[in-house]
């Protein structure tokens, strides 16, 4: 595995390039261009810059999160040829500039969503946190005002204020949209977009929807085994991957996660690593990395990574705010730096412990 960083680009993140860069042991960053909207063609020309100024800091570009899926894919409505087409210009223009990792999800609406970003713990750090009492008692305009009021000024992807403008619309258009059609929808992108993937040897990595379950009535799909398994095999294509993200799984329960990797294997391309605190079923925040200050087992879950030789780049991911730090909520340094080293640490003690037969 790769150890790597989550880097939101120069214009945007309060983290540069130079401080990811002294992360023992983080040899890559995961990034996208923040200045394009879902649908649009990337310039080779705008892939090329970024991956020049990523290297010029000693770091190079392992995957990128996300190229994300215009709304007309996910409904499939008659104009997603021209998104998917677009899409596939993107992917060759990635390809092309040797770049083979693509995350990206297939949330209708939302991405991952959270009822608070600023929850104070014990230590007096900071957390994302969810707890669904809170979104069954909101409306989504007015949830989204509630959590924009504490993200700290940053704007989260996939809550964009133009794009929450539109929320009404968008509900409207996802009304005939039930798990079947999304799964069926997704299925007819693969389809278009597996020869490109083919081509260039770019490896799809679909990130689980967060939580694992409807949201605001919504379909979500990418929530368990038996999903993920279905969809790996609808399209049974190596680069038809995913990114196995223990704290999205994580939101359910009932996902035995070490389980769910290993069933996956040599379809993981990419993994995001953190750790949970439940309160109880459906309310959860997020904690440190480390398995005691959770409700995961985070030596497990690197084992299981391990154990199917998963070879792809691994990010910490959401952090606490700690030392005072103000970034953008679960995109700090301080805190995704020790989850970094956590695992990194985990990681050579498995490693270790294999190669002298203990
Ligand atoms: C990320 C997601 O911050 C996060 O939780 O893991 O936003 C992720 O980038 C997207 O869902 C992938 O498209
Ligand atoms: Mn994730």
């Amino acid at each position: 595995m790769e150890m790597t960083f989550r880097w939101y680009g120069s214009k945007f993140d309060t983290v540069t390039l130079e401080q990811i860069r002294q992360i023992p042991g983080v040899t890559g960053v995961i990034t996208t261009l923040y200045d394009t909207t879902p649908g649009e063609v990337w310039t080779r020309e705008a892939i090329h810059a970024l991956k020049e100024e990523v290297e010029a800091s000693g770091l190079h570009i392992s995957g990128i999160e996300s190229v994300n899926i215009h709304d007309a894919i996910k409904i499939g409505s008659p104009d997603r040829e021209q998104y998917i087409d677009n899409y596939i210009e993107t992917l060759k223009h990635l390809g092309e500039e040797d770049i083979h990792l693509v995350c990206y999800n297939f949330m209708p609406v939302f991405d991952w969503t959270r009822t608070e970003l600023a929850r104070v713990r014990p230590d007096g750090s900071t957390v994302l946190a969810y707890k669904q009492s809170a979104v069954d008692a909101l409306v989504p305009e007015k949830m989204f005002e509630s959590i924009a009021g504490d993200a700290n000024g940053a704007i989260l992807p996939g809550w964009e204020p133009e794009r929450m403008a539109k929320v009404k619309e968008l509900f409207d258009a996802y009304r005939d949209v039930d798990d079947e059609k999304l799964f069926a929808n997704l299925k007819y992108f693969l389809e278009r977009i597996m020869p490109v993937c083919n081509e260039y040897d770019i490896k799809m990595a679909i990130h689980p929807d967060d939580p694992a379950w409807s949201v605001f009535g919504l379909p979500r799909i990418i929530i368990n085994k038996e999903n993920i398994l279905r969809m790996m095999k609808m399209v049974d294509d190596p680069h038809n991957g995913v990114t196995f993200c223990s704290g999205s799984y994580g939101t359910n329960l009932e996902n035995d996660l070490p389980d769910m990797i290993r069933s996956l294997k040599g379809r993981i391309h990419f993994a995001h690593v953190r750790n949970l605190k439940f309160h109880s079923q459906q309310d959860f925040e997020e904690a440190a990395h480390l398995s005691s200050d959770g409700s995961f087992d985070m030596y497990e879950i690197m084992k299981a990574l391990y154990d199917i030789g998963f070879d792809g780049p691994i990010r910490p991911d959401h952090g606490r705010m700690i030392w005072g730090e103000k970034a953008m909520p679960g995109y700090g340094l301080y805190d995704r730096a020790l989850g970094a080293t956590y695992l990194n640490g985990l990681w050579e003690a498995i490693d270790k412990s294999h190669k002298r037969g203990i």
